[in-house]
């Protein structure tokens, strides 16, 4: 670990889902890095904290006021869409979502992003003091933008929520949560065979576990030889906010003798893991 300043993104996600005219719902999460600390769940009229330290700095009315400004915008924000897709003759269903944040810097600076998309893809970002069109974005949505733009006082506070709000939010949360956020869990990790792949060919299955942060290296090994043929998954979540990682390898029956699992993480100090692959389970 470097003791150089880190920094950690906190971002906002909306999902808005449009299944007719009369039935949506929205849904939206925040996240510090890797980390959930808040779940604003359709229907709901207060924010859930989901980690001790969720309330950062603000005050107990800083709370009531964004929830306030969150509940008068859900349901605003429902209404306007509606009437864009009749304005623009959008077919249901559909799938609108933002992801609004910033991110400190040394010093005071700050940077903050709002985008939209529109069945998974960016159509809408603010920038500054305005809506704009996404590079590529449909001719369609020029005309929902202008009359977006038209509304000084959204545009005004969307400003001084990705201005202020923001970045306050952020740096209470990075100070109150800093030693969950750098916190180090080592990885558990072990062996076991999988589905055949052929006759007289093996997988070769290493599952690591349970770690924190999310960067870690995995590979199968013959003594100090990586094999290139390693299959990495996907890093996947575990419930308690570690992650987990699957890595295979294919091999003849006859080979699988001498390969092992390496891992590498910021956890282990240098002190990788190694499991050896046991010659006496292949069958
Ligand atoms: O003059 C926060 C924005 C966004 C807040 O048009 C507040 N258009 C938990 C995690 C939460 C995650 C949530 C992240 C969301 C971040 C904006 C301002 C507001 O509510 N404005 C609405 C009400 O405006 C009236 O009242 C205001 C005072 O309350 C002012 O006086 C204002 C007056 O007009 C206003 O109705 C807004 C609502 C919607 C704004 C918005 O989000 C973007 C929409 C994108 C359109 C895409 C185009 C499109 C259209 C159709 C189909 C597909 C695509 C911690």
């Amino acid at each position: 670990q470097t003791g150089s300043p880190r920094n950690f993104p906190f971002r906002c996600l909306q999902i808005s889902s449009f299944a007719n005219t009369t039935w949506t719902r929205t849904d939206g999460l925040a996240w510090l890095w890797e980390l959930q600390t808040h779940a604003w769940r359709n229907g709901s009229d207060s924010i859930h904290f989901l980690k001790p330290w969720s309330r950062g700095n603000f005050s107990p009315q800083q709370w009531e006021d964004l929830q306030h400004i969150l509940g008068v915008y859900r349901s605003s924000f429902t209404r306007d869409i509606q009437e864009f897709a009749i304005m623009l003759s959008k077919v249901y269903p559909f799938e609108l979502q933002l992801s609004a944040g910033c991110e400190a810097y040394p010093g005071n600076a700050s940077e903050s992003f709002l985008h939209v998309a529109f069945q998974g893809t960016h159509v809408v970002s603010f920038q500054g003091t305005y809506w704009e069109p996404a590079p590529d974005a449909p001719l369609w949505l020029n005309r929902a933008i202008e009359e977006l733009n038209k509304d000084q006082g959204t545009r005004e506070m969307v400003q001084s929520l990705l201005s202020d709000t923001c970045p306050q939010l952020a740096s209470g949360l990075l100070e109150a949560g800093k030693s969950e956020l750098e916190q180090q869990v080592k990885p558990k990790a072990w062996l076991s065979q999988g589905p055949s792949p052929g006759s007289d060919r093996l997988q070769l299955e290493c599952h690591v576990s349970g770690f924190y942060p999310k960067p870690v290296w995995v590979m199968w090994m013959r003594g100090e030889q990586d094999q290139p043929e390693t299959q990495r998954g996907d890093v996947l979540p575990n419930a308690d906010d570690t992650w987990y990682l699957r890595v295979t390898l294919d091999v003849a029956a006859g080979e699988a003798a001498g390969l092992s699992c390496r891992v590498k993480h910021s956890s282990l100090g240098g002190q990788d893991i190694v499991l050896h692959w046991d010659g006496s389970r292949s069958s």
